[in-house]
């Protein structure tokens, strides 16, 4: 198949589009390298050392012998370029991560509320128009996350998307209907991704688009198969107060001996799943597509669900790190139990790394090694979901 991928340079994109290569799809990288000029905001590098996106593809050819074509877009405001590489390239699917994803960048000011509203809600919907305005038919599978969902629920299983419901229709009694999940966002961030939703359904009623929306948990690991290939295409690790997703983070502060920072009780359970299930999973969603005219099929790509206390203490248990308890920079609920259905992913033959099995792997391989690059000050979370937070903080 021929497939682009929007965002091909970032934590999930570069390994996915490894793999789809290395399963022998033609693969084309789309990205602005915004997520790199973040960073230099930041004043931050991932812990990984990582290549400029054009040497990473060189090195993919010289160990696969494969070719990845790259192309620098800004989906969200370049859409006649966007438009012009659907017409030249012709793909068969389309997998999109060019988002801004990270929640507490969402929160840090209005301008950052600005620009992750702006660029996430202008690129999935330049993607939708531009694959109607081309013709063509085109799969697109979109990174989506479970925060759709919001963590809480009246004590049931998160269903795939999708809820089942019983109306009170007055004479005619009760009626029952399947409605999209109710969206529950908990920052500006996971807020885009639930009006993505209305996106794209909007599009598969409307237009006939074959849409896939993939609601990812927590990613985390590092290397997939292809990326440990050469140190040349190794993944970035994010470690920060604003991009470092918890589990990573915690790895690492417990590889500089850094005591691991969790928020309030740190009650939240939140799902997860490693990268190396990420890539695998898209790879099933590029290959199973749903039919024209059929509603958006909806898929949780997550592994396991853990409670963020817990994670911590699995890995002081390993490590003998400390574990430190700071209040929590955000608006959420301290504790909150969470259940997930992901019989899909599974039924077509998911088979998940576990947290029990690959944790200290990723802290020696990983962690250990490139501790040398991690910069402390960059650690704590300086973004706060109100100022209530903030005071509570200082
Ligand atoms: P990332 O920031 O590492 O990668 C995103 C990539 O998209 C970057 O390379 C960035 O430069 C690019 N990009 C952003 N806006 C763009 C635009 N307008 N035009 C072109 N390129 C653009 O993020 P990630 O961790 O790889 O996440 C990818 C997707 O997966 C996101 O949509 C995110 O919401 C979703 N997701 C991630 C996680 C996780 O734990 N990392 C979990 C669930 C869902
Ligand atoms: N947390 C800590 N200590 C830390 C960092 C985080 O206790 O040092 C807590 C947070 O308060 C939160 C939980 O850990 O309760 C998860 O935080 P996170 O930063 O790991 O994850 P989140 O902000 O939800 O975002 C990440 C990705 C995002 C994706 C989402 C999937 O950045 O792109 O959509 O995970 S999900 O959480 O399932 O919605």
């Amino acid at each position: 198949m021929k497939i682009v991928v929007l965002g091909g340079d970032g934590f999930c994109g570069w390994p996915t589009a490894l793999h789809l290569s290395a399963q022998g799809h033609d693969v084309c990288i789309v990205d602005n390298l915004s997520r790199r000029k973040i960073d230099v905001e930041l004043e931050v590098e991932s812990l990984t050392p990582i290549s400029p996106l054009t040497d990473r593809v060189a090195a993919w050819k010289r160990v696969s012998g494969k070719d990845i074509s790259v192309k620098f877009i800004d989906v969200a405001h370049q859409y006649t370029d966007l438009l012009n590489l659907l017409h030249s390239y012709q793909p068969d699917a389309l997998v999109h991560f060019a988002e801004q994803r990270a929640a507490p960048y969402s929160m840090k000011s209005a301008s950052h509320k600005r620009y992750t509203v702006d660029n996430n809600l202008n690129a999935t919907h330049n993607v939708l128009a531009a694959i109607v305005e081309s013709g063509l038919d085109i799969h697109v599978v979109h990174l989506g996350t479970m925060g759709v969902y919001g963590y809480g629920t009246a004590g049931m299983v998160i269903p795939e998307g999708y809820l089942t419901v019983q109306v009170d229709a007055g004479v005619n009694g009760l009626v029952e209907q399947e409605i999209l999940y109710p969206a529950n966002p908990g920052s500006i961030y996971h807020m885009t991704k639930t009006q993505d939703q209305l996106f794209f359904a909007y599009y598969a009623k409307n237009d006939h688009l074959r849409i896939t929306d993939l609601h990812q948990g927590i990613v985390w690991g590092t290397q997939t198969e292809e990326t440990r290939l050469d140190e040349a295409l190794i993944n970035r690790f994010d470690y920060d107060g604003d991009y470092g997703t918890v589990l990573n983070r915690f790895l690492m502060q417990a590889a500089i001996g850094y005591p691991l920072t969790v928020h309030g009780t740190g009650g939240q359970t939140r799902a997860f799943i490693h990268i190396q299930d990420t890539v695998k999973c898209i790879e099933l969603a590029v290959t199973n597509p749903p039919e024209r005219g059929d509603r958006v099929m909806i898929l949780n790509q997550m592994t396991e669900t853990r409670r963020v206390r817990d994670l911590a203490q699995m890995i002081a248990d390993k490590t003998g790190c400390e574990i430190d308890r700071i209040p929590n920079p955000r608006k959420e609920a301290d504790e909150n139990e969470l259940q997930v259905e992901n019989k899909q992913f599974l039924q077509l033959g998911l088979n998940p790394t576990t947290l029990d099995a690959g944790l200290m792997e990723e802290v020696q391989e990983i962690a250990k090694k490139y501790a040398h690059r991690c910069d402390k000050r960059r650690i704590p979370c300086a973004s706060y979901w109100t100022s209530d937070n903030k005071d509570k903080a200082s």
